[in-house]
C-alpha cells in the first residue's frame, strides 16, 4: 500500500477514535446531568465513531499496510449546557469533513483510485453527520435555553439516529 496514504489513513483512525471518545464523554456529561434522551444519542453516536475507526483499520490490514492503534487524549468532560456540547460536536464534525477531504484529494494526487473509492463512504457520511449536528444545534439556539423546551427536546432526540 502506498505510504503516504497509509499514514493518512492511520491518521484518520487517530481521528475517528477520538471523536469516539470526544462524543463517549459527552454522553456521560448528558447521561449525569439528567438528559437521558441526549446521552442515549451520544452513546449510540460514539459506538458509530468507532465503527468508522474499525473500517479504516480493516481496510489497511486487508490492502498489505499496518494500522496502527493510536494512544488518545482526554476528552473535555465538562460542559455548560446542552447547546454547548452540540456546538462543540459540530465543529468537531467539521474538522473531521476536512480531514476526510485531504485524504481524498492526496489519493488522486496519487492515483490510488481504490482507497478514493472507499472513502467515498465517509465523504456521504460526513454529509449526513453535518447536516444532522448543524440541525439539533439550530433547534437548541431557537429554544435558547428554555426549560420545558429542553425537556422535549431531551424526550426527541433519543429518537434520532446517526446513520451508519
Ligand atoms: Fe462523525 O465522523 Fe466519523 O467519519
Amino acid at each position: 500500500m502506498n505510504k503516504k496514504i497509509e499514514e493518512a489513513l492511520n491518521e484518520q483512525i487517530r481521528t475517528e477514535a477520538s471523536s469516539s471518545q470526544v462524543y463517549l464523554a459527552m454522553a456521560c456529561w448528558a447521561e449525569v446531568n439528567g438528559y437521558d434522551g441526549t446521552s442515549k444519542f451520544l452513546y449510540a453516536h460514539s459506538d458509530e465513531e468507532r465503527m468508522h475507526m474499525l473500517k479504516l483499520v480493516k481496510f489497511i490490514n486487508e490492502r498489505g499496510g499496518k494500522a496502527i492503534v493510536p494512544a488518545l487524549d482526554k476528552p473535555e468532560a465538562s460542559f455548560n449546557s446542552l447547546e454547548e456540547v452540540f456546538k462543540k460536536l459540530f465543529e468537531h464534525e467539521t474538522k473531521v469533513t476536512n480531514e476526510i477531504n485531504k485524504i481524498v484529494h492526496l489519493c488522486l494526487q496519487e492515483n490510488d483510485y481504490t482507497t478514493h473509492n472507499f472513502l467515498q463512504w465517509y465523504v456521504n457520511e460526513q454529509l449526513e453527520e453535518e447536516a444532522l449536528a448543524r440541525t439539533i444545534l439550530d433547534k437548541l439556539r431557537l429554544l435558547d435555553g428554555d426549560k420545558s423546551g429542553l425537556y422535549m427536546f431531551d424526550r426527541d432526540i433519543s429518537g434520532l439516529s446517526v446513520e451508519s
